[in-house]
């Protein structure tokens, strides 16, 4: 074997999803796989999702060493740094990718990590793997994309990876080197439906400053309409699932795109239900009659924030009114919608989250998912706070998530904020809808108590 390929994720580690269920295969390292299998290369692949880190621990043990890649994210860091150094322990040469350790070099490599790749990597392993086996640094330092320690413990950066300018040129993500059928009955067993991932493009041109751009930059690459639906096709002949999800960044980016790919569906008379992501400022009318008449049964639009001036401290670029707008003209089409939204990002005070609340209230969506700001190390928002950073203690068994800033509003306070959405929210169904968990008089008192608690925990800050 040339190499093995992993990532740090663990569902049984993970309470949080094993509320949701609702897992999907890493599709970076299975692009990986393809095309160095392609190449001529051995590769295997040991999805650690269904599994636990004790069985990729004796598989590193009992495999005669060869190179093991690592996918990470900020939230793998620690199962992914724990691996490596199993694996190093056993002899392993260890490679990192992936969106975060490009943010976090010198740390990867201190962990364990003998390169790591920064950027899209298909053909930064192409090159890599005989450059290893041939061993030395003047091998590595012909290798563009990678950083590792050179002579003297000092780390080497070598050129950027120039990107792969064809997509289409490019083998499906290798799906058969694992299996898809165990997400699938996952998702069967607790949703009743069976969804399987796909990607259309790669890369996001917009810059909210909040967002990770580490692996593909600002750049943004379509595959061909045809060559998309040639993949839908062969996913529902080969493992029928009930849903699609298409997991790009903004999938209504090009509405050109969007028509042609819907075109090329109905040619072939495929018609599967989908779930994707958008931007508020990318759906008008006709994009969501194609979406509708596609199967989009919910899209999730980036929202945020229901005042504007955090909007646009965010760079979001977009406006309160063309989110509700958005949102009104993928309901009146059947789709389900969902809106995420950030508490804590900076300039955000009580009137902004007031505004949020009415916000979500007035676009009345479907669902909503709520999080904290968090800075990600490489983004702007990361660079504007930094004079404020609290990181944690030890960075190995933390992530970005963690990282607290000084003079913020405390955890408890977010906290407050989210009771007062969710409880206005569910008045509002109660009242317009007749449908809620509690009473009335339940939920009044949860807005009462949210709001008294925003005032009392106002002055706790993250010192
Ligand atoms: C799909 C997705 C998810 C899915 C994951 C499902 C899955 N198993 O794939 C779900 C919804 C569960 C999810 C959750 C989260 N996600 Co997410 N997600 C994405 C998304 C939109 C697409 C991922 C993808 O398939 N990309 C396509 C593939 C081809 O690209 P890729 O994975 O980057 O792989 C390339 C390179 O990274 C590299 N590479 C990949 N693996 C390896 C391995 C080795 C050894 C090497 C050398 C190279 C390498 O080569 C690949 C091909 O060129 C990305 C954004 C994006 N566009 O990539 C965010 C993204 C990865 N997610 C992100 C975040 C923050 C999260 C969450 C923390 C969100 C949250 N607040 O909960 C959680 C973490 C969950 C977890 N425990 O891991 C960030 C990560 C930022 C960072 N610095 O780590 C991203 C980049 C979004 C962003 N722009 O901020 N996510
Ligand atoms: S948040 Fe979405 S739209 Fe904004 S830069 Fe990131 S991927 Fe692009």
């Amino acid at each position: 074997m040339d190499l093995l390929l992993t990532h740090g994720y663990f569902l049984y580690e993970d309470t949080k999803e094993l509320q949701i269920m609702k897992p999907y295969a890493p599709l970076g390292i299975l692009y990986l796989t393809s095309h160095l299998r392609a190449k001529g290369f051995d590769v295997e692949v040991f999805d650690s999702t269904f599994s636990s880190r004790e069985d990729l621990f004796k598989v590193l043990r009992n495999h005669s060493p060869s190179v093991l890649g690592v996918y990470a994210n900020l939230m793998t860091r620690r199962n992914a740094v724990a691996i490596l150094q199993a694996a190093k322990k056993a002899g392993w040469k260890t490679i990192v990718g992936g969106p975060e350790p490009a943010n976090y070099v010198e740390e990867y490599l201190d962990a364990g990590a003998d390169v790591v790749v920064i950027g899209e990597a298909e053909k930064t392993l192409e090159e890599l793997l005989p450059a290893l086996k041939e061993g030395g640094f003047a091998s590595l330092a012909g290798v563009d994309g990678i950083a590792f320690l050179g002579g003297e413990g000092k780390v080497e950066r070598t050129r950027p990876r120039a990107l792969i300018s064809d997509l289409d040129g490019q083998p499906w993500p290798g799906r058969e080197s694992i299996s898809i059928q165990k997400y699938i009955d996952t998702w069967r067993a607790h949703h009743g439906v069976g969804s399987v991932s796909v990607i259309t493009a790669r890369g996001c041109p917009y810059r909210c400053r909040w967002c990770s751009h580490s692996v593909y930059g600002n750049t943004h690459r379509r595959r061909k309409p045809a060559a998309v639906v040639d993949e839908i096709e062969w996913i529902m002949s080969r493992y029928s699932p009930d849903m699609i999800w298409i997991a790009d960044d903004v999938f209504t980016i090009h509405h050109g795109w969007l028509f042609q790919y819907a075109c090329e569906m109905k040619r072939r008379n495929l018609k599967v239900p989908f779930e994707c992501i958008s931007r508020a400022d990318r759906i008008n009318p006709q994009a969501a009659d194609a979406l509708a008449e596609l199967g989009c049964f919910r899209i999730w639009i980036g929202s945020e924030s229901g005042s504007q001036s955090v909007l646009d401290s965010m760079e979001r670029g977009v406006t309160v009114e063309q989110v509700q707008g958005a949102i009104q003209l993928c309901k009146s089409r059947g789709i389900q919608t969902g809106m995420f939204l950030m508490w804590g990002y900076e300039g955000e005070g009580l009137e902004d989250i007031e505004a949020t609340v009415n916000h979500v209230k007035r676009a009345d969506p479907d669902i909503f998912l709520t999080t904290v700001a968090y800075p990600i190390k490489g983004t702007p928002y990361f660079e504007q706070v930094t004079d404020r950073l609290l990181p944690p203690t030890s960075w190995r068994e933390s992530s970005d998530r963690d990282i607290q800033i000084r003079g913020r509003h405390s955890r408890r306070f977010y906290q407050y904020a989210d009771q007062l959405l969710r409880s206005e929210v569910e008045l509002q169904r109660l009242l317009f809808r007749g449908d809620s968990h509690g009473s009335r008089q339940e939920i009044e008192s949860m807005i009462v108590q949210a709001r008294e608690g925003l005032r009392l925990s106002y002055s706790e800050v993250e010192a």
